[in-house]
């Protein structure tokens, strides 16, 4: 992996000769230098740096303020910084440390030792991020449907929490579409189940295809979706689901599936009305008009307020 790191210190001599050590060491891809806190940030922000070895003093911008300044950055915060002192105070050295610093080195420094605290912070740097990649695998993990990819239920619940409570805040409505694949049994009996199993992926592609970037498609049971449709009006929903209704009756599949016509019964609700105050209420409606639509015979859209 390429390793940047950079040097900021007032002094030329001190940077050439830190440089030199670093270089010697072989620990990175890239070595920049700053002569001050200005240049220093500069480079931070345009720069992925991996470690800073900053001095402690410096004209204006001197050690301390930079290290508050890289600590109220979010995209800066992680970035280990070694600091640079002369002095060798305890009282000082406690000040760096509570301030953001990973860990300091006095000067005149010793090369050994220099090198010594930068590879213990390359390394703790690398574990660190390397937890960091695998927490978002993980969040991503746990909200998605393995079949299908789309989001799974867990997901789908946290985020229509947030949006129930959007729409409340903002006094906008929120709309699902509860979806139900019709006679899905006889797509696994002619098919088999891996058969079935192309087939719900195929619908979950075909739900998710020319959602706006806010709307949302997620696996909610075996062969059930729900559509989440932030600041849509009753009527609009309809239309929104009334168009998939049809792409999935006209999707031709291929392959294994060649020749198979799915078909689907949707419930559409609408938050808030006088008789849906709640996410529970929501999805209930969404759901008593999807077995509406079964019973009116499949393959059509209902409406919460259509009997
Ligand atoms: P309808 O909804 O029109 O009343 O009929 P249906 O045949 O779809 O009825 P039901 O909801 O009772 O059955 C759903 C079937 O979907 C049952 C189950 O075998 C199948 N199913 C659920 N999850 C999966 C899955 O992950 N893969 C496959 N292949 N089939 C699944
Ligand atoms: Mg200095
Ligand atoms: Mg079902
Ligand atoms: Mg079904």
């Amino acid at each position: 992996m390429s390793k940047n790191v950079l040097i900021i210190d007032d002094s030329e001599n001190v940077r050439t000769q830190i440089a030199r050590e670093l270089q010697k060491a072989d620990l990175f891809e890239r070595i920049f230098q700053a002569g001050d806190g200005i240049e220093a940030l500069k480079l931070l922000l345009k720069t992925p740096i991996d470690l800073v070895l900053c001095d402690l003093e410096m004209p204006r911008i001197d050690g301390f303020k930079l290290l508050g300044m890289i600590s109220a950055r979010k995209e800066l915060r992680d970035i280990p910084v070694i600091m640079l002192t002369g002095h060798g105070h305890s009282e000082l050295k406690i000040k760096m440390l509570d301030q953001g610093a990973s860990d300091y080195v006095t000067k005149p420094f010793n090369p050994g030792e220099l090198i010594a605290r930068v590879k213990v912070q390359i390394k703790i740097k690398s574990l660190q991020d390397e937890l960091k990649k695998s927490n978002e695998r993980l969040k991503q993990l746990s909200n998605t449907d393995p079949l299908t990819l789309i989001y799974n239920r867990r997901y789908m619940m946290n985020m229509l929490e947030k949006e129930v409570q959007r729409a409340e805040r903002k006094g906008t409505h929120l709309s699902i579409v509860m979806i139900d694949i019709d006679h899905f049994k006889r797509v696994n009996d002619k098919y088999g189940h891996q058969g079935g199993d192309k087939a719900l992926v195929a619908l979950a592609a075909i739900s998710q295809a020319g959602l706006r970037s806010y709307d949302f498609i997620a696996r909610y049971g075996g062969e059930e979706f729900v559509l989440t449709l932030p600041e849509t009006a009753h009527e609009d929903a309809l239309m929104i689901a009334e168009r998939l209704r049809t792409r999935i009756q006209s999707h031709s599949y291929t392959g294994t599936l060649k020749g198979l016509i799915t078909t689907a019964s949707m419930g559409v609700a609408t938050y808030p009305t006088d008789f849906i105050t709640s996410l529970p209420d929501l999805i209930r409606e969404a759901d008593d008009a999807m077995y509406r639509a079964k019973a009116a015979g499949r393959n059509r859209v209902f409406s919460m307020n259509q009997e």
